[in-house]
Formats: C-alpha cells, structure tokens, sequence
C-alpha cells in the first residue's frame, strides 16, 4: 500500500485515462488515474483536488498538473523531479 509509484507507472496511469489523447485530464479522467493508482478519494475530495490541481485554470488536468497534486499529497514525492520524457 505504501509503495510509490515510479514515473513511468504514473504516466501509463495518465495516458490509459486520457481517453480523448489529448494530453490532458477532465474531471472523470482525472478519476480514472486515481482509480488506477489505487487511491481512494471520495467524489468530493476529488472534485476539491481536481480545482487545487488545475493551477492554470483551464479545466483540465495537464501531466504536470498531476504530478504537483500527487506530490502535495506526499504520494509521489518519490518521483524524480523533471524526469519527464
Ligand atoms: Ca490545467
């Protein structure tokens, strides 16, 4: 339960749940990363990090976007910072 993912884990998670490719992540989207990364957040708590994550304000969740949440969440904070292919 405690084993942080690795950056390719979480980017496989935000590519299988980027359903329109398009690089970015809606709200249900955004859902389905979570779900693949196992985390639990009630719809409520999701829709409150969704609004935290989306820091540019265009309604969609971007890679690094994800990232800053997981990481201000303490549970990326294994991820090597600029790793990003
Ligand atoms: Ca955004």
């Amino acid at each position: 339960m405690t084993t942080k993912p690795t950056e390719d884990d979480l980017h496989a998670a935000f590519a299988r749940a980027d359903l329109g490719g398009d690089d970015k992540l809606d709200l249900m989207e955004f859902t389905l990363v979570l779900e693949h990364l196992g985390l639990a957040w009630t719809r409520a708590e999701t829709q409150h990090r969704f609004e935290q994550a989306d820091t540019n304000f265009d309604g969609f969740i971007s890679y690094s976007e994800l990232r800053a949440v997981l990481e201000s969440e303490g549970w990326a904070g294994g991820l090597a910072p600029g790793a990003r292919a």
